[in-house]
């Protein structure tokens, strides 16, 4: 398969504002997230696969195995819990406190799964949210990524660093 692995770097980021909005992703970090410089650190060796989104004001990291369901917990952005099995159940407890540390709302179970169709990499998020996931694929010498929760759809495109 088509290796992302690389730095790319931000260069076009259409209805991001939207698709945070369909988040819940509250009004001040709505505002600083839309200005930011975005890059992506994607390291892929086999089937697992580690991408790190990083920014002035927060990262998010994300480390998986491709075809295999994961819990994910979108910390720092929405904030969501989405449940994983075995690995993660040893530390549930502690992720649980953050999760409810951090917002006032009940802990969301989802579960994500990333897995390859074609030369395009496809995450389904499973959870509260309908019609949640992710799209990454290569055109050209560009990095590009479509995020997409119920009828919203954010395009970003990245440039090599
Ligand atoms: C930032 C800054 C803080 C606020 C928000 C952010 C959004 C990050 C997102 C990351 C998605 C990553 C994916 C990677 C797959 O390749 C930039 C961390 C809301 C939406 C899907």
């Amino acid at each position: 398969p088509i290796d992302f692995s690389g730095t790319w770097v931000l260069e076009k980021n259409d209805n991001f504002e939207d698709y945070m909005k369909i988040l819940n992703i509250d009004l001040v970090t709505r505002k600083i997230a839309i200005h930011l410089s975005q890059t992506k650190v994607i390291i892929q060796d086999g089937d697992k696969l580690t991408i790190n989104t990083l920014s002035t004001f927060r990262n998010y990291e994300m480390s998986l195995t491709i075809g295999e369901e994961f819990d994910e917990y979108t910390k720092g952005l929405d904030n969501r819990m989405l449940k994983r099995s075995i690995e993660v159940e040893k530390c549930s407890f502690y992720l649980w406190v953050g999760a409810r540390a951090t917002s006032q709302s009940s802990v969301l179970i989802e579960q994500t799964l990333v897995s390859w169709q074609g030369d395009t990499l496809v995450c389904t998020q499973k959870g509260e949210k309908a019609n949640r996931g992710w799209k990454h694929w290569i055109e050209g010498d560009k990095l590009h990524l479509e995020l997409y929760c119920e009828d919203v759809v954010c395009h970003q495109v990245f440039r090599r660093k």
